[in-house]
């Protein structure tokens, strides 16, 4: 054995991102600016707290922790173990419920390991159709979801654009699913879970409930909750949750088994510990009292949106919302989705394109926008910047194109956003 000592190699590089990866560091100040000084109006997007923020950042993405606290496939899990029962717990305290599985990476993740749960691949679903407001993953054919199940796809009625309870049961009733899928990711009104629940038993199905979107308003009971009526209910925890983005099974006692087992090892892996602190530390702050007035304003906040887009003569699928969400109905307009998306982008909105109800464009071009208030609530921003807000997406809408007139709308959003800063304890925008 040689005596000389080696010089030390591949060690852990001391420098900042800054000055480590100046290419990536530059693209995340440049992404911050962007949050910063737009307005973000994406209905599935929000702004985490300073502390999860840091939680997702920690030195807990070195950890492997294959398996359940307590009964890990790996040394070392004491401490990433407290950060996993931390955050079921808070979750089973902020939703109620039997059992908690925070491990999904991913709401999708979430509602695959909720279907492998109840169903086997070949049995019948019945979710709601994606143009009419529902989630790739409740049975869309491009989604494993469509593939591995037999879809009976339900929706809206014509005539005002609400969910068809009738529809529901009718179908239940005649084609008897394994799994009734509710919940939806372009729906603006209030769901009634409870008449979800009776659908179900009436026909022998099992209820799941996706509540990815309004999961911060049931968390406040600001919207009825589905977790008494529901066999699993799950969710992600970066939307109206304002959490980092993840997801998160809420299920009955009967199915923690078969959830827990489908999580891992069924669709995961290793479970990402960093994003479970973090979401351990949404779960506290959805817990505090001012959570629930951040939720009330949100709605508050979008019926405001709403009540103005309306008075400019916008056509809202469902005739306004109960929710954080808006789904604006263009076919009034000469503008398709895609039209309008890249019209308010240049205003510095931001939306994303959407279908609607009825649709007969392709997703890539829709005939709708969607809409949502948690981003712009989270900044502070109230009923009065919304109305604000709607005039100057009308301003971008209408505008033809002109870019003076975009590029003046642009100067006026950022001075909107100057007034409600984000993350001003980084420094100011320059
Ligand atoms: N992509 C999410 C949304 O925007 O609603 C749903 O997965």
């Amino acid at each position: 054995m040689s005596s000389v000592l080696e010089e030390p190699v591949g060690l852990l590089d001391p420098r900042p991102l800054a000055e480590a990866d100046p290419a990536v560091a530059g693209a995340i100040d440049r992404e911050l600016l962007r949050q910063r000084t737009g307005l973000e109006l994406i209905a599935s997007e929000n702004f985490v707290s300073r502390a999860v923020l840091e939680a997702t950042g920690c030195v807990m993405t070195n950890k492997y922790a294959e398996g359940y606290p307590g009964r890990r496939y790996y040394g070392g899990c004491e401490h990433v173990d407290e950060v996993e029962r931390l955050a079921r717990e808070r979750a089973l305290e902020l939703f109620g419920g039997d059992h908690a599985n925070v491990q999904p990476h991913s709401g999708s993740q979430a509602n695959m390991a909720a279907l492998q749960a109840l169903a086997e691949p070949g049995d019948t679903l019945l979710g709601m159709d994606l143009s009419n407001g529902g989630h790739l993953t409740h049975g869309s054919p491009v989604n494993f979801s469509g593939r591995m199940y037999s879809v009976i796809p339900y929706g809206v009625r014509e005539s005002d654009r609400l969910l068809d309870y009738d529809q529901v049961r009718e179908l239940a009733l005649s084609k008897r699913p394994k799994v009734i899928i509710a919940g939806a990711s372009a729906y603006p009104g209030e769901i009634d879970f409870e008449r979800f629940g009776e659908i179900a038993r009436e026909s022998g199905a099992k209820l799941m409930v996706d509540m990815a979107h309004i999961a911060g308003l049931v968390a406040t009971g600001v919207h009825p909750s589905p977790v008494p009526h529901a066999d699993i209910v799950t969710t992600t925890t970066h939307k109206t949750l304002r959490g980092p983005r993840g997801g998160l099974v809420i299920c009955r006692e009967e199915h923690a088994k078969a959830v827990d087992k489908a999580v891992f090892p069924g669709l995961q892996g290793g479970p990402l510990m960093h994003v479970i602190a973090a979401k351990a530390v949404a779960l506290k702050e959805a817990l505090a009292p001012d959570f629930r007035a951040y939720a009330k304003r949100v709605v508050r906040n979008a019926r405001a949106l709403a009540d103005r887009l309306q008075e400019l003569g916008y056509d809202l699928v469902g005739g306004g919302t109960d929710t954080h969400l808006i789904l604006v109905d263009l076919r009034t307009t000469e503008l398709t989705g895609k039209d309008a998306e890249a019209l308010l982008g240049q205003a510095e909105i931001t939306v994303n394109k959407n279908t609607v109800p009825r649709e007969t464009r392709s997703p890539f071009v829709a005939s709708g926008i969607r809409l949502g208030t948690a981003a712009v609530s989270t900044r502070g921003m109230g009923e009065t910047e919304m109305r604000r807000i709607a005039d100057l997406m009308h301003g971008a809408l209408d505008s033809g194109g002109d870019e003076a007139v975009l590029k003046g709308l642009a100067d006026e959003v950022r001075a909107l956003c100057r007034a409600f800063p984000l993350y001003p304890e980084v420094g100011e925008t320059p």
